[in-house]
């Protein structure tokens, strides 16, 4: 039995989603509150979400969770078995995780005119006091660590001239092949894909996205290949 542990709208815990979907695993879902996070040192020791228990065995990090799944599950393969493949699997799966992150945690959670609508949605099942004092707070909070990591130091037309070179970089590695690495779905399409799907979830990075059809068609099929089956 799976339960993760997470936040609806992180990229990281959407990620572990899918994977769970391609690999067939049902799981049920513990929400946790944002203003709880650090304190469920039980569940996370790093506070940081997702967290995957498996059948009371908890697994924390979303890299280390696929490769728990891949060794599990080995069927259908995420990560390839040619060993050059494999390796771009992981340096893409580390660029989305480790830079392709701090965009669009910027561009939701820092950028005004967008944490308005997103801040409430993290904030959803927080009581009534957080919820009313929270939105303020998230963009100081979310601020605080995209400074650190560099990215929130950039102008917003900076942050948007990156993201169309990264788009750029994905279309150009798509070309006309249907998959990042090899013929294959990889844990590169779930990782790349979860990051940018936060991303278009701005109207800044949407226009990004939409004025690249090859990206966007690419969105498409791993948003299809990869959501729960009915
Ligand atoms: N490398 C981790 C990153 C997870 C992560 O940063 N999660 C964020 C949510 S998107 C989090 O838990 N933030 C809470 C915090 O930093 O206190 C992974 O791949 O799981």
């Amino acid at each position: 039995m799976f339960t993760l542990y997470q936040f609806d709208i992180s990229p990281f815990c959407d990620k572990v989603r899918r994977i769970l979907n391609v690999k067939g695993q049902d799981y049920a879902i513990r929400e946790v509150k944002i203003s709880q996070a650090g304190r469920l040192r039980d569940i996370s020791p790093s506070g940081k979400y997702p967290v995957l228990d498996h059948d009371g065995k908890r697994i924390s990090d979303s890299t280390d969770i696929a490769h728990y799944l891949e060794r599990l599950f080995p069927q259908p393969p995420l990560v390839p078995a040619d060993p050059h493949e494999a390796a771009l699997v992981h340096v893409l799966e580390d660029w989305a995780d480790e830079s392709l992150y701090f965009q669009e945690m910027t561009m939701r959670l820092v950028w005004p005119q967008n944490a308005k609508h997103w801040a409430p949605i993290l904030l959803k099942d927080e009581g009534a006091l957080f919820r009313m004092i929270g939105p303020r707070m998230v963009p100081k909070v979310a601020a605080k660590q995209s400074k650190a990591q560099g990215t929130g130091r950039k102008s917003q037309a900076q942050i948007i001239t990156d993201l169309e070179r990264h788009a750029d970089a994905v279309a150009g590695l798509l070309g006309a092949r249907n998959y990042l690495v090899g013929k294959m779905l990889s844990l590169a399409d779930i990782s790349v894909f979860a990051q940018l799907f936060c991303i278009d979830g701005t109207p800044e990075g949407k226009a990004v996205i939409d004025a690249r059809p090859g990206l966007r068609a690419w969105m498409t099929r791993v948003d299809q290949e990869t959501c729960k089956r009915k």
